[in-house]
C-alpha cells in the first residue's frame, strides 16, 4: 500500500464517545446504545480515510477506554479480582475505573505523550489465553463494506514491558514465549477472516526501557514472521529511532516496517538493510499541529525510495494526539490557521505526499504551495520574532537563575513568616463549585459581565479563606476558583499561545484536554494573578500563597512551536512567569508556589537525552524562581509519582518548599531525596486526595511519624498529596481538620525533642 496512518483518534469529533461511555456508565443508556455510538465513530473513521485516498485503513484502534486495555483483554490478562463479573464490558470497565468492591487498572503515561494508559497487572497465576472476537469482528465488518482494512494490536514486547508484576511476579518481560503462540494464533485467525495486513505496534523498540531489545525483537519477529498462514505483517515503531532494531527486524520475515521520521531519522532506515521489505515512512508528525514541510518530506521520502523495497506514507504515530479537525476553529486569524493541521489535514498531507512521490510536487500543487506559504509566513511572522523577548534571553546569566545559600534565605524566611514547627498549607486548588461552574459558563454566555464575575469569584475566594481559618491552617491558598486548567488560564493571558474551540485530545478514558498552541514568543503582557491573591491576602493576617503553574509544565500540556529547541521556548515561559513572581513579591505576598508536576512527563526515552532535558528544565524552573528576594519563600508541587529518575532535578529545582506526592508510597520519595542531597524544606503529601474516602487523624498522624524518620522535623511541612478540586467541601473540611490535628499532635512530640 501507499498511504496510510498508524491509527485515529475514537473519541469522536465532538467527544461523542466521552457522552455515550458516561452516560452508559450513570446509568442513562444501555450497551446497545453504547454500541452504536462507537460503530459510528468506527464506521466514520474508516470512511473519512478511504476518501482520503488511503489505500490501507487502521480498523482497530478503536477503543471504549484504552489499547492497553483491549490488549489485556484480548489476552486474557484482565486482573482476577475482576474475573467474577460477567459481563465482558462492565468487567472492561470495573478493570478501567474499579468500582465498590475492587480497585482499578494504575494508570500512567503513554510514553512521552499526554496520554494515560492503564497498566496491565502481571501476577505469578496470570494465565494468559486468546480473545481476538472484537478485532475478528471490526476486520470482518471494514471488509464487508469494501473498506482495505488493515488490523490493528499492540505487540508482545511492548505490552509485557509497560506491563507490572504484581504478587512477587518476575519482570512481566519474562513472560514473553507464554504470549507469543497466542501472536501465532491471532496472525491465523486473521488470515482466516481474510485480513490481508496487520500491524504490529512496538513502540518499545525505540525507547531504553528494557535489556537486549534489539535481540528481543529479531527472536520475537524472527518467529511471528515465520508463521505459515498469516496475513502481511508490519511492524510499527514510533516516538523516536528505532535504531538497530530496525535491522533486527530486517533480518526476519516480516513483511513492513512502520518508522517515525519526525523524531527518528533516516539513517538507521537507510543502515538497516531492509531489502524488499515495505517501509512506512511517518514523515507528517502525528502528535503536534504544525502543517508539514511538504518539501522537506518529499526530499525525505525521495532519498530512501531507493533503498528499500517498496515506500508508503503515513503519520508519525496514531493521530490520536492531535485535534479532528480544523473545520470549526472560525476564531483563528487566518495566517495562523494557515500554519496548523489536525487530524484531517494531516490525512490529506499524507495522501497528498504519496501521490507526489509517483506524479512529483506539480501534481499536487495546492496541497505544496499552502505548505510554502505556512513556512514563509511563519518565518516572517513578527510574533515569532519579539525583540525585546529575544534580547532579554541573551542577556540572561546564571546569576538570573542562581538564589543565595538556601540557608541564609531559611533564616530571612522564618523571621519573616514566623511559622509554627510542621507548618500546614494545601496544594492550591480547592473544590470547583457548582456555582463556580454556572459563573463560567455565564461569562462565557454573556449573561453575566465581568464584573459580576469578578464579584461572585471573590466570593468563592472569602469562602475558601474562612474554611481553611476555621480548620487551622498555617499558610492559606485563595483556592483557584477562576482557573478551568491551570495551564490554559496561564495560556489564555500571555502572549504567544492561542487556544482552540474544539480542539479536544483525549487524556485517559472519557477524559479529555484542550491543550493550548504556543505558536510564538512568549510574553505575559499584564499580571495574571496579582488582583485574585491580594483579595484573598486582604482577608486574613495569616500568609497566602501565590499559585503559578511552572514553565516545563506549560511546555508539556501545550502544542509547542517545532522552529527553535524547546530549551529556548521553555525560557521564554520562564522568564514570563518570573514577571509575575516579581508583581506578587511587590504586592506583598511573602510565599509563590511555582507548580511542576508534568517535570517527569518530559523526560525524554533514551537516557542519553536525559542530561540535556534535566539540565534545560532545571534551569528554566530556577529562571522562574529567581528573580524574588532572599526573604521571599518559594514552593514547588509535584505529583503523578515514579520520581526515580528526576529525583536529582527535584533537588536541583532548589524551591525552598517542595510538596511531593508521597501517602500512596508510604513517604518512600523523603529517602530518595535524602540520598539526591535534597536538604530543603518537604511537604510529602499526608494523605492521598485521588480517592473520596476521608483519613482517620490517627493515620495522618502515623503519616507524619513516619515522615518524621526520614527527614527532621524543621524541615516538614504537612499537605495533603495533592490539590482538592476533585473532592467535595464537605470531604475536604473533615479531612483538613483531622490533618491540622494530627499536626498539631506531632508538633507538641517535635517540640518535646527540639
Ligand atoms: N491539564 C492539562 N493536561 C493535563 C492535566 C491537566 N495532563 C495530565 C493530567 N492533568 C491529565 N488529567 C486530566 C484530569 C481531568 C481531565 C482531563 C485530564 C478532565 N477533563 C474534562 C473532561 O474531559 O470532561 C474537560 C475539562 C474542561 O472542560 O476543560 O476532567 O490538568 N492541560
Ligand atoms: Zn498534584
Amino acid at each position: 500500500f501507499h498511504a496510510t496512518v498508524p491509527g485515529v483518534a475514537r473519541i469522536g469529533a465532538n467527544r461523542e464517545l466521552k457522552r455515550a461511555v458516561e452516560a452508559y456508565w450513570a446509568g442513562r443508556i444501555d450497551a446497545a446504545a453504547l454500541e452504536t455510538v462507537a460503530d459510528g465513530i468506527k464506521r466514520d473513521s474508516w470512511n473519512q480515510l478511504v476518501q482520503a485516498g488511503f489505500d490501507s485503513v487502521p480498523v482497530t484502534t478503536f477503543s471504549y477506554y484504552d489499547q492497553m486495555l483491549d490488549t489485556a483483554a484480548m489476552l486474557g490478562a484482565l486482573p482476577e479480582r475482576v474475573a467474577t463479573i460477567s459481563d465482558p464490558l462492565d468487567r472492561y470497565f470495573a478493570a478501567a475505573r474499579g468500582n465498590d468492591l475492587v480497585a482499578p487498572l494504575e494508570m500512567t503515561k503513554w510514553f512521552d505523550t499526554n496520554y494515560h494508559y492503564l497498566v496491565p497487572e502481571i501476577g505469578p497465576t496470570t494465565s494468559f489465553a486468546l480473545d481476538a472476537s472484537t478485532v475478528l469482528a471490526d476486520v470482518t465488518r471494514a471488509r464487508s463494506i469494501g473498506v482495505p482494512a488493515r488490523a490493528v494490536v499492540i505487540g508482545p514486547i511492548t505490552f509485557l514491558a509497560l506491563s507490572k508484576a504484581v504478587h512477587g511476579a518476575d519482570a512481566p518481560l519474562t513472560r514473553i514465549d507464554d504470549l507469543l503462540p497466542l501472536y501465532e494464533d491471532l496472525l491465523a485467525q486473521l488470515a482466516d477472516a481474510g485480513a490481508e495486513w496487520v500491524q504490529i505496534d512496538e513502540p518499545t523498540l525505540v525507547t531504553d526501557q528494557a535489556e537486549g531489545l534489539t535481540e528481543l525483537a529479531e527472536r520475537v519477529y524472527g518467529r511471528l514472521g515465520a508463521v505459515p498462514s498469516r496475513p502481511r505483517l508490519l511492524v510499527q515503531t514510533y516516538f523516536g529511532d528505532a535504531g538497530d532494531r530496525l535491522a533486527a527486524l530486517a533480518r526476519t520475515e516480516v513483511d513492513a516496517v512502520g518508522v517515525d521520521l519526525v523524531a527518528g531519522g533516516v539513517d538507521s532506515v537507510l543502515a538497516a538493510g531492509l531489502g524488499e521489505k515495505l517501509v512506512v515512512a511517518g514523515v507528517v508528525d502525528g502528535r503536534n499541529v504544525w502543517r508539514t514541510d511538504l518539501d522537506r518530506a518529499l526530499a525525505t521520502l525521495q532519498s530512501l525510495r531507493e533503498h528499500v523495497g517498496t515506500l508508503a506514507v503515513s503519520t508519525s504515530c496514531s493521530t490520536l494526539h492531535v485535534p479532528y479537525t480544523l473545520r470549526g476553529e472560525s476564531q483563528l486569524d487566518s495566517t495562523l490557521a494557515g500554519w496548523l493541521a489536525f487530524a484531517d489535514e494531516k490525512f490529506a498531507e499524507v495522501a497528498a505526499l504519496s501521490r507526489a512521490l509517483v506524479h512529483g510536487a506539480a501534481d499536487q500543487a495546492p496541497q505544496f504551495e499552502a505548505s510554502r506559504a505556512a513556512l514563509a509566513t511563519r518565518a516572517t511572522d513578527p510574533r515569532l520574532n519579539v525583540a525585546a523577548v529575544r534580547e532579554r534571553l541573551d542577556a540572561l546569566e546564571p546569576a538570573d537563575w542562581t538564589r543565595t545559600t538556601a540557608s541564609i534565605r531559611r533564616a530571612k524566611q522564618d523571621a519573616a513568616l514566623n511559622l509554627p514547627l510542621l507548618p500546614t498549607t494545601t496544594i492550591g486548588s480547592y473544590p470547583q463549585t457548582v456555582e463556580i461552574r454556572k459563573a463560567r459558563s455565564a461569562l462565557r454566555a454573556g449573561s453575566i459581565g465581568t464584573t459580576e464575575y469578578r464579584d461572585r469569584m471573590q466570593r468563592e475566594i472569602a469562602d475558601v479563606i474562612a474554611l481553611q481559618e476555621k480548620v487551622g491552617l498555617d499558610v492559606l491558598v485563595h483556592g483557584e476558583p477562576e482557573r478551568n486548567d491551570m495551564v490554559q488560564y496561564f495560556a489564555e493571558q500571555l502572549d504567544g499561545f492561542f487556544a482552540t474551540a474544539n480542539g479536544w485530545v483525549q487524556s485517559y478514558g472519557s477524559r479529555c484536554v484542550r491543550p493550548p498552541i504556543l505558536f510564538g514568543d512568549v510574553a505575559r503582557p499584564t499580571p495574571m494573578t496579582v488582583g485574585w491573591i491580594t483579595y484573598a491576602q486582604s482577608l486574613t493576617n495569616r500568609p497566602v500563597k501565590g499559585m503559578l503553574t511552572g514553565p516545563v509544565t506549560i511546555l508539556a500540556w501545550s502544542f509547542v512551536r517545532d522552529d527553535q529547541p524547546q530549551a529556548q521556548t521553555a525560557q521564554q515561559v520562564a522568564l514570563a512567569i518570573r514577571d509575575e513572581t516579581v508583581d506578587l513579591e511587590r504586592a506583598g505576598v511573602p510565599i509563590i508556589q511555582v507548580d511542576e508536576p508534568a517535570l517527569r512527563e518530559l523526560l525524554p526515552l533514551r537516557a542519553a537525552d536525559r542530561e540535556a532535558y534535566l539540565d534545560w528544565a532545571v534551569t528554566s524552573f530556577r529562571i522562574a524562581t529567581g528573580g524574588v528576594a532572599e526573604a521571599t519563600q518559594i514552593h514547588t508541587h509535584l505529583c503523578y509519582s515514579e520520581f526515580g529518575e528526576v529525583i536529582g532535578a527535584i533537588a536541583a529545582l532548589d524551591a525552598d518548599v517542595t510538596s511531593i506526592e508521597a501517602a500512596r508510597s508510604h513517604m518512600e520519595v523523603l529517602h530518595d531525596l535524602d540520598e539526591a542531597g535534597f536538604a530543603n524544606q518537604v511537604g510529602p503529601g499526608v494523605y492521598d486526595i485521588h480517592s473520596p474516602r476521608v483519613p482517620g487523624t490517627d493515620e495522618i498522624t502515623a503519616s507524619l511519624r513516619e515522615a518524621l524518620g526520614a527527614v527532621s522535623a524543621n524541615r516538614l511541612w504537612v499537605n495533603p498529596d495533592c490539590g482538592l478540586k476533585t473532592r467535595r467541601t464537605e470531604e475536604v473540611t473533615v479531612a483538613l481538620k483531622r490533618m491540622v490535628t494530627a499536626a498539631l499532635l506531632v508538633r507538641q512530640e517535635a517540640v518535646a525533642h527540639v
